[in-house]
């Protein structure tokens, strides 16, 4: 199996971020990336590749020009307002309001974001490009014809849409590795989603298109971050109509109901015979992940692993979440070994 990672994620490192009302220590943190990379050259389960660099306009397939043009610049126009501090917004343009650009960059981290738990930091941009490059790289590799192959990918990129950070990610690295591999020749692109958390951004970049099935299993929205979307009766619209599929999980999940609803996913992913498939992996579906509440254990992700491998699909496994930085590491080895089956 082929990998890819680089340094340049440790330039996005948010001391602090808002949760529960109160300042915490930040959860998204650079260790996730170390823990990972240690428990992956441990178990000599691939090689391990610096990405090659994709420049913007794969980027700009999936996200709008403004929006990559405020990344960019945010910190720094946020540090011509205030001392040396993450930026974050506090206001949004919701119901009653103008759903209009302004010049501030309050006002404008508020129109580019959902919410205010994804702080930008003066290498958060750099950070989040090199993660795209991981995500690509790790796409052509499968392209080329390798089995399988992994993009440990962070920031992590899922809740992002085309023009709204949220949720610790700000370029879909899944989606504009979908994206890409449709615009290289794949006539239909899979993405199953198995971070804890609903993929908002993801199915909403695609929610209109049958050409990128979008499959997520999480939990409830009604209980669970990102709260606004998620819901079983996510549908797709227009010619996306049933190309989309949300099956949401109660608080408390433990393995035999994760894999009666990752039987479905995999079914519904075998009926749309896609070309390729990107799986968003999350492994804060663990039992002891620090902000979610399923009760997977560290061998119930090489079950998840065998199950997707069955499919048999060309198979690019990218990192979202996953927060229980002790057992990570192996964690992300369980999922892909099983990913990998016998090769
Ligand atoms: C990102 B990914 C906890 C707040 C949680 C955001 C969670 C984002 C998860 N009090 N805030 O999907 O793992
Ligand atoms: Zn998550």
């Amino acid at each position: 199996m082929r990998i890819f990672h680089s340094d340049v994620h440790r330039r996005h490192a948010p001391q602090r971020e808002l949760s529960g009302g109160e300042f915490m220590a930040a959860v998204e943190t650079p260790e996730r990336v170390e823990t990972i990379l240690a428990a992956l050259q441990a178990a000599s389960i691939g090689s391990l590749e610096a990405p090659e660099t994709f420049g913007e306009k794969p980027m700009a397939a999936v996200h709008t020009r403004a929006y990559l043009d405020f990344l960019k610049t945010a910190h720094q126009d946020w540090r011509r307002e205030y001392p040396d501090q993450d930026a974050l917004p506090l206001i949004w343009p919701m119901r009653g309001l103008r759903q209009r650009l302004p010049a501030s960059i309050d006002g404008r981290l508020g129109y580019y974001s959902a919410d205010a738990g994804t702080p930008i930091t003066a290498g958060s941009w750099d950070a989040a490009c090199g993660g795209v490059d991981i995500a690509l790289s790790a796409t052509r590799a499968v392209l080329a014809g390798e089995r399988v192959s992994y993009g440990l990918c962070r920031p992590p990129g899922h809740h992002a849409a085309a023009d709204l950070m949220c949720g610790y990610c700000f370029l879909n690295n899944a989606a504009i590795a979908a994206q890409w591999a449709r615009d290289q020749g794949a006539e239909r692109v899979a993405v199953l989603d198995v971070d804890y958390h609903h993929g908002n951004g993801t199915q909403d970049i695609f929610y209109a298109r049958d050409d990128v099935l979008f499959v997520s299993i999480h939990a409830d929205p009604d209980q669970e971050y990102p709260y606004f979307l998620g819901f079983a009766d996510e549908a797709g619209e227009g010619r996306g109509k049933g190309f989309n599929l949300n099956l949401p999980l109660p608080w408390g999940t433990s393995w035999p109901d994760y894999a009666g609803a990752l039987d479905q996913a995999v079914a519904r992913i075998e009926g749309y015979r896609p070309d390729i498939l990107i799986v968003s992996f999350g492994a804060d579906t663990f039992k002891e992940d620090p902000i979610s509440r399923f009760t997977l254990e560290t061998l119930d992700f090489a079950k998840m692993g065998a199950a997707i491998a069955q499919l048999g699909l060309p198979t690019v496994v990218l990192q979202e979440g996953g927060y229980a930085v002790e057992a990570l590491g192996t964690n992300v080895v369980s999922f892909l070994t099983g990913v990998a089956g016998d090769e």
